[in-house]
């Protein structure tokens, strides 16, 4: 096992950094990478078994769901709950916040809000598709923790991260003392330090969003997608185009290699199409951590005051310089459609 190091050896190593924590949140995250390992074992049989396909429901957001999104709710709620950490899951899959009621959990001080499965549109099609979850101490001190636990700003995050079920399977996480990618080797069934300190580069040359929607893109993101499509050798434009309609992985890839995401208020959604506690706020902070930068076009993401559980909001997150780039944009042409201004 020399020059291994696991998930569950990383945490415990790194618990001495909470000055706060008394081994609850290292467990709390050991749970979570756990009920990731058996979503991942269903998503990568999916095509072999009656998993693929719809659910027949649709959540709070007028979605259909799909068998996996279920599976994957259940696994991390039941994760979550027998683990005695956390006291409130807020999930995609549920309209209401699902408080944990349960003995082992009476002294629980943590908040967990999640997209089980994120990226539903590649699940039947062997696209990558992803896990994002968002951990907050709760606020309250007695009796059975509420909403107001839940709607904290970001910046409030004590932990973040997403496991996306690729071509191999990888778990990314902050503690807001930078970021660790772990790859998960099925031999040993165990993810294993693989990316250490991540550091998404200060410029890149992707970009990502669903251009198809463009004629409902804000004036100021049709000109950043034409800014980046000019020749300029000095920029390295044209920019590449990437996008795979899994948050996650767009975003990881972003990570890895530079670039920005983009997905913006259009003329349907006037609030933008992501959900700010369990997709944003986390991707925010871990990038922010990872060096980079997180906004709805105007302000940092995760300064946003939640006023309610599925909340969306437009999202330009990645290398700094592209950010900063289309924001300016944003500003520019703000005046003109105030109906586009920030979500
Ligand atoms: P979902 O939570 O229903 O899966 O939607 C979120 C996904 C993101 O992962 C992805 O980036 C985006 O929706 C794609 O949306 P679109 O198909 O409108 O481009
Ligand atoms: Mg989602």
């Amino acid at each position: 096992m020399t020059g291994i190091k696991t998930l569950g050896q990383f945490i415990i190593e790194k618990q001495a950094d909470f000055s706060y924590a008394k081994g609850e949140l290292s467990r709390l995250l050991r749970d979570i990478g756990i009920a990731a390992k058996i979503v991942n074992r269903e998503v990568n049989k999916a095509g072999l078994v009656d998993i693929l396909g719809d659910a027949g429901t649709v959540n709070i957001q007028g979605e259909g769901q799909k068998k996996l999104d279920v599976f994957a709710n259940t696994q991390f709620i039941s994760a979550l709950t027998s683990g005695g950490e956390c006291c409130i899951v807020a999930t995609e899959e549920e309209d209401d916040f699902v408080p944990i009621d349960s003995p082992v959990s009476k002294n629980a001080k943590y908040i967990v809000c999640i997209d089980p499965l994120d990226g539903s549109s590649n699940i039947d099609v062997n696209v990558a598709v992803g896990t994002i979850f968002s951990i907050y101490r709760r606020k309250s001190v007695e009796g059975m923790a509420t909403l107001a636990d839940v709607l904290q700003k970001g910046t409030e995050q004590v932990a973040a991260g997403y496991v996306i079920y690729g071509s191999s399977t990888m778990l990314v996480y902050t503690t807001g003392k930078g970021v660790n990618g772990f790859t998960l080797d099925p031999s040993i069934g165990e993810f294993c330090l693989s990316h250490p300190n991540m550091k998404v580069p200060h410029d890149g040359s992707i970009y990502s969003i669903n251009e198809g929607n463009y004629v409902h893109f804000p004036m100021g993101v049709k000109q950043y997608i034409k800014y980046a499509q000019v020749h300029d050798v000095a920029s390295n434009r044209p920019y590449t185009s990437r996008y795979i309609g899994s948050m996650v992985a767009d975003i990881h890839r972003n990570l890895i290699k530079g670039g920005i995401y983009i997905y913006p208020t259009t003329a349907s959604s006037p609030n933008g199409k992501l959900r700010l506690l369990y997709e944003c706020n986390p991707m925010a902070f871990i990038i922010e951590q990872a060096g980079g930068v997180a906004s709805d076009g105007f302000r940092r993401i995760l300064e946003i005051q939640p006023v309610e559980l599925h909340q969306r909001t437009s999202i330009f997150i990645g290398s700094e310089k592209m950010v900063r780039m289309a924001e300016e944009m944003m500003v520019t042409y703000a005046e003109a459609e105030p109906n586009h201004k920030s979500a």
